[in-house]
């Protein structure tokens, strides 16, 4: 037999198939086809530089789905392009004196190169780079409609300052507080910058992740948690000797007898006027090194909490007590009224404020459980301290408290969002131009649609001055105004790339269109996206940002569906010694070697069999040597047996098996229905793994004594039948191999143009019998259990059978009278 066995030339046959899909056009997408569409979508990416093995897992769980699915007969649309504006292509600019087109462009080539060499297929006629005018002109167009309905709009926001390079960093830019290029701690500057209005739909965005059932469930507790909805109340606490009052925001009005003190923001607009000539200086010199540290900072990182007084009285209008004003680190600009009542019996941040300065506390809630000293109560009880309202439920209180607020003129009760509106602008080259005019006489215009797009001008200094580097260009910035002709200048700033990446699901389906940023009626049919591949970093930003754009292009009649993604995978991190693979940390291991060593097929292959794809998962070289002698394993036993087969199986005539034959195809069938099952739910390596167990069923039953495997004999039938069953499975993950493999047994048409085989229950119930159960030898139950059943579990099986445990509830079973394959007696 061993004469038969071809060698594997793996480089030959992947080129081979790649030529060969390509020219038969096997991942385009078929306009007219009558077939059920299916819109498979991985996350595209950004080029910033070659791409590590952990990225290919994106790509080939992808590439899985869609070839799964052109066998399943759909039309599939798997479409690729380029997220291609962004920081790095402009610090590699300033670097190394190259035009970030140039840099860019060269980033996209190597990768695509590297996404062919994986046998990853693309429609690639749908390509697109979001840094191509031919796109962002339709970036543009979004703004514009965002602009038009009152959803775009500029106002004063904090952006990081490096006063080391005198530039605005990206947060990306800013590595632990300082610049990432010359390490001076950053501060925070004030601008005039452009916001997105995302915040209106903050309900929807919320109430309809009910909506995304092919979510998981991690995602959308992400984005219920960014989107953060709290109900609350507003309460107004009267300043003394002032005449404004102090809003401050809390979700926990019932405990209002317990606010002994209120804690501002260091950027309150209040604060000049409450500090004190007594005061001043400390919380001056304070207040400065609040703002020194950045805006990500004080988001992200569990600060020590430190403050100072302002030296004013507030009342408490409820016990009318004179509290002290505080300002502190902890409490946050951005959200709710950026004012705090302090409750430090009821609140963590309070209790361990007001120990550290010694601030009044006092309980007011009581609850079930007592906590140890110097731990807040954060939980519900009833009111103590309360005045008339002690003894209340603190929920029915808050709804007293809150009735009341109302009814005096206190406050009001409010909803609040962690949520703020999406700041687009960027003082930045590579990116979208914002498509603005300044007039002095007419203000703001928009440019009009028929004059987009605003194009990047080619020659900017890049050199950080300070200013976005489309300010420095006159050429750029000059233009007449569109409204009265006059002149007019262009706004100087950017966009956030997450804009750009926002709405690209979309182009794929019109991409070359030019008076308009997508068809209707195409996209209608083709979205929302059947499965969406991609990381779980952008579980939040880039997932919340889609959605908005979809709700708003539906609003506007653009699209018909609330929702872009009706299915979402996650795919887990590629580890490298412990800690995720990047760049950065120099832990990365590059396909092309192991591609040129061992074969996209077997990359792939260790890829999807590494662990559960929704996991973490290390990476190891010895894996990927353990899923090349696999597919050896594969080609030996296909190219050695090949020519004892014959042409066709007739599985009709596989009914009525002896023994080795239909232990095989027992392991066939098994092997199908449970692939199946797997691949519904994307546990794509525990396909691999019953791949593995079928291959291994093969050659035992070659190697079995007495076995015959000829065309004429039922042996070579059913190794047909295991072959060919064993290939449809593998090729979705091994494309390359399936496919050769496939033609050597004789098929003229690609395996993708056939469907996985069905698997035939008659093959798997063969392997079933009947266990009649008698208690004191009269017929109880009748069990079906699979051949081979271990006495033990013929005994299970019968004791928790409902009417057996029926019969022995007055008398224990005594005795099991076993007959192998039919009975089993139980004298009780
Ligand atoms: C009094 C109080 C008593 C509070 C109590 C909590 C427990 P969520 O659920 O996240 O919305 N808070 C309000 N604005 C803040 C800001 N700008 N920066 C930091 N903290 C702020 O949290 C709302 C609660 O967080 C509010 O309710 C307020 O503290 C605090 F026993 O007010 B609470
Ligand atoms: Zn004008």
């Amino acid at each position: 037999m061993e004469d038969n066995e071809v060698p594997y030339n793996v480089r030959e046959i992947e080129k081979k198939w790649q030529a060969e899909w390509d020219r038969t056009g096997l991942f385009k997408m078929k306009p007219a086809s009558p077939a059920k569409k299916f819109y498979c979508l991985m996350m595209f990416p950004y080029p910033s530089g070659e791409l590590h093995v952990g990225h290919g897992r994106n790509y080939i769980i992808g590439d899985v789905v869609a070839r799964v699915n052109i066998m399943n007969g759909m039309n599939v649309l798997s479409p690729m392009g380029w997220d291609a504006f962004g920081l790095p292509a402009e610090n590699a600019a300033i670097a190394n004196n190259l035009h970030p087109e140039v840099w860019t462009k060269s980033k996209i080539a190597r990768i695509k190169e590297q996404l062919q060499a994986w046998g990853v297929g693309y429609d690639w006629d749908r390509e697109v780079a979001s840094c191509d005018a031919t796109y962002y002109r339709w970036t543009q167009w979004m703004f514009l409609k965002l602009f038009e309905n009152g959803l775009a709009y500029k106002a004063n926001a904090l952006a990081n300052w490096c006063p080391g390079c005198k530039t605005v960093l990206a947060n990306e830019q800013v590595v632990g507080g300082a610049c990432e290029r010359c390490d001076t701690p950053v501060t925070l500057t004030e601008l005039e910058q452009w916001f997105f209005k995302i915040t209106s739909y903050a309900d929807r965005l919320l109430d309809d992740l009910d909506l995304l059932t092919g979510w998981p469930e991690k995602v959308k507790t992400m984005q219920k948690n960014w989107i953060g909805r709290s109900e609350g109340a507003e309460i107004n606490f009267p300043v003394k000797g002032k005449d404004f009052r102090l809003s401050c925001f809390t979700t926990r009005a019932d405990t209002i007898f317990g606010a002994t003190y209120l804690v501002l923001s260091a950027d309150h607009p209040k604060i000049s006027e409450l500090i004190t000539d007594a005061c001043g200086p400390e919380a001056m010199k304070f207040i400065e090194s609040v703002r020194r540290t950045s805006l990500k900072a004080q988001w992200e990182t569990e600060e020590e909490k430190c403050g100072v007084p302002t030296g004013s009285f507030a009342i408490n209008p409820f016990t009318h007590e004179e509290i002290p004003i505080w300002i502190a680190n902890y409490v946050l600009l951005e959200y709710g009224t950026g004012a705090i009542m302090a409750v430090p019996s009821h609140d963590q941040r309070d209790m361990d404020f007001s120990l550290k300065y010694k601030l009044p506390i006092r309980e007011v809630v009581k609850g079930r459980k007592t906590v140890p000293p110097g731990a807040a109560y954060e939980g519900e009880g009833v009111l103590i301290n309360s005045g008339t309202f002690s003894g209340l439920e603190s929920e029915k209180g808050r709804e007293k408290i809150g009735e009341y607020l109302e009814c005096n003129g206190l406050g009001r009760r409010t909803v609040k969002y962690k949520l703020r509106d999406w700041l687009v602008s960027r003082q930045r080259y590579w990116g979208t131009p914002i498509p603005i005019i300044y007039c002095k006489k007419c203000g703001t215009v928009p440019v009009p649609e028929s004059d987009l797009p605003v194009l990047l001008p080619g020659n900017v200094k890049f050199q950080p001055t300070g200013r976005s580097p489309l300010a420095e260009s006159e050429e750029f910035l000059n233009t007449k105004c569109p409204r009265c002709s006059g002149p007019g200048r262009r706004e100087s700033d950017t966009m956030d790339t997450f804009v750009d990446s926002s709405w690209y699901f979309l182009r794929f389906i019109n991409p070359k269109k030019e008076d308009g940023p997508f068809d209707v009626a195409d996209v209608n049919k083709w979205l929302p996206v059947d499965q969406y591949v991609g990381g779980v970093e952008h579980a939040i930003l880039h997932l919340l940002y889609s959605r908005f754009i979809t709700k708003f292009l539906n609003d506007i009649k653009m699209v018909n569906f609330p929702e872009p993604f009706e299915n979402l995978f996650t795919q887990g991190m590629i580890l490298k010694d412990g800690s995720a693979m990047s760049k950065s940390r120099g832990n990365t291991v590059s396909p092309d070697e192991l591609v040129g060593r061992y074969g996209a097929d077997t990359v792939r292959l260790y890829t999807l069999f590494i662990g559960p794809p929704e996991k973490d998962a290390e990476w190891s070289e010895r894996g990927v040597e353990g899923a090349n002698r696999f597919l050896k394993r594969v080609w030996r036993l296909v190219t050695e047996n090949r020519e004892s087969l014959p042409a066709r199986v007739d599985r009709g005539s596989l009914r009525a098996l002896e023994e080795p034959e239909r232990v095989l195809r027992r392991e066939i069938h098994a092997a199908i229905k449970g692939a199946r099952d797997d691949l519904e739910r994307l546990h794509l390596n525990t396909v691999v793994s019953r791949l593995m167990e079928l291959v291994n069923a093969c050659y035992l039953y070659v190697q079995s004594p007495g076995v015959k495997v000829t065309r004429e004999d039922k042996g070579g039938a059913v190794l047909r039948e295991a072959f060919e069953a064993l290939l449809l499975m593998l090729a979705p993950f091994s494309p390359h191999m399936s496919e050769e493999l496939w033609q050597m047994l004789g098929h003229k048409q690609s395996i993708f143009m056939s469907a996985w085989m069905e698997h035939d229950n008659g093959a798997l119930a063969q392997e079933e019998f009947t266990l009649v159960v008698q208690v004191n030898g009269k017929v109880r139950a009748r069990i079906q259990l699979p051949t081979g059943a271990s006495r033990q579990e013929v005994e299970q099986a019968a004791l928790s059978h409902p009417s057996i445990t029926a019969q022995l509830k007055s008398r224990p079973a005594a005795k099991f009278i076993h007959v192998e394959g039919k009975l089993l007696n139980i004298v009780a």
